[in-house]
């Protein structure tokens, strides 16, 4: 049978620590690509990692390469293949260059890796995942972009700090697109079962939502070089996770929208069921009229990025 292969393309920030995570969890031998100019830092990386293993007894192989010949027959890709934010810019700003390296890693996974289950992470993350699908023409339960799984931690991590209790028993989930329109659903978020409106007042959850939907622009300004990747590797190994061990997890992530949640056509973030069929399963929830006209405005601003693709 042999290992799951994961191939990561980008093996930048984030793509880093997604080797070491992956590594970690012994889900499987890593190939990181990257291009030509950096190859030597995806080698590098590669075998620090290689050399890293020992110490707790590891079982993965990690390569860096910049062929991409060596993802052929990847189980898993994951593209963090493009440019950050530096302060000041918008997730936005960055289109036109990652859409671009986005067309040349389509072709290339199309090519390569046609069997694998994709989570494209790249910014800004709603549009660049629509393109990833409309270039490679893979099936849309094998494409995904990774963001809610992100903005939902943030938003669990947020409660926990605020309530003292464990983050452990947070449970909650962020709708629509990665970017300052995203809608963390504070109505339905609990903390062992215990909703958080008894647990903090009004104007706590009104602060906790606002630092969610700026909490990428609040690391950004801090690193001052770069946005963040520890909790964005973290949050993709766990959709990883749960399609390589089939664990049905529901996680939110940007899938595509067929009429779910009255959205025909884009990619958007809503509680998908990871399995071995990579999005199993859309599922819905009973939205009150404020959440509706919330999700309708982060749809519009994903239409209008998705537009701008020209796709
Ligand atoms: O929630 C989310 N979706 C995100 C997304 C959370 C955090 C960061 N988010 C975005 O991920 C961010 O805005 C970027 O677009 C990506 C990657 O972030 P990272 O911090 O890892 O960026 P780096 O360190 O710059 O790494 C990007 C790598 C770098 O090594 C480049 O050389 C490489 O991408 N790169 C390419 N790889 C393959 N092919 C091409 N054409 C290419 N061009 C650049």
């Amino acid at each position: 049978m042999g290992r799951k292969k994961i191939a990561l393309i980008g093996g930048g920030q984030i793509g880093g620590i997604l080797a070491l995570i992956g590594t970690q969890k012994e889900l499987g031998d890593i190939v990181v690509f990257d291009i030509p100019q950096v190859e030597g830092m995806v080698k590098g990386k590669a075998l620090d990692i290689m050399e890293l293993r020992p110490h707790d007894g590891y079982d993965a192989n990690i390569t860096g390469t910049s062929d991409y010949k060596d993802i052929e027959g990847s189980d898993v890709v994951v593209i963090t293949a493009g440019v950050p934010r530096k302060p000041g810019m918008t997730r936005d700003d960055l289109l036109s260059v990652n859409l671009k390296i986005i067309t040349d890693v389509a072709n290339n996974v199309k090519k390569y890796a046609p069997d694998a289950f994709v989570i494209v992470v790249s910014n800004p993350l709603d549009a660049i995942v629509y393109a990833f699908h409309k270039i490679s023409g893979l099936p849309k339960n094998r494409v995904v972009g990774m963001a809610g799984a992100l903005d939902s931690g943030r938003f669990r991590a947020f409660i926990a700090m605020e309530t003292g209790l464990s983050v452990q028993d947070v449970s909650c989930v962020v709708l629509g697109g990665h970017g300052p329109t995203m809608v963390p659903l504070s109505r339905l978020a609990t903390v062992g079962g215990v909703p958080i409106d008894n647990l903090l007042s009004k104007e706590k959850i009104e602060a906790i939502e606002k630092r969610t939907r700026e909490a990428g622009t609040e690391i950004v300004k801090l690193l001052g070089n770069g946005s963040a990747f520890f909790s964005p590797a973290a949050a993709i190994m766990e959709m990883v996770e749960s399609y390589l061990k089939d664990k049905k997890r529901v996680i939110p992530s940007a899938a595509l929208c067929e009429g779910e949640y009255d959205v025909d056509g884009y990619f958007i973030g809503v509680p998908c069921v990871i399995g071995c069929d990579g999005i199993e399963k859309i599922l819905e929830i009973d939205l009150n009229a404020d959440e509706k006209a919330a999700l309708k405005n982060t749809v519009d601003h994903v239409k209008a990025v998705v537009e701008e693709t020209g796709l």
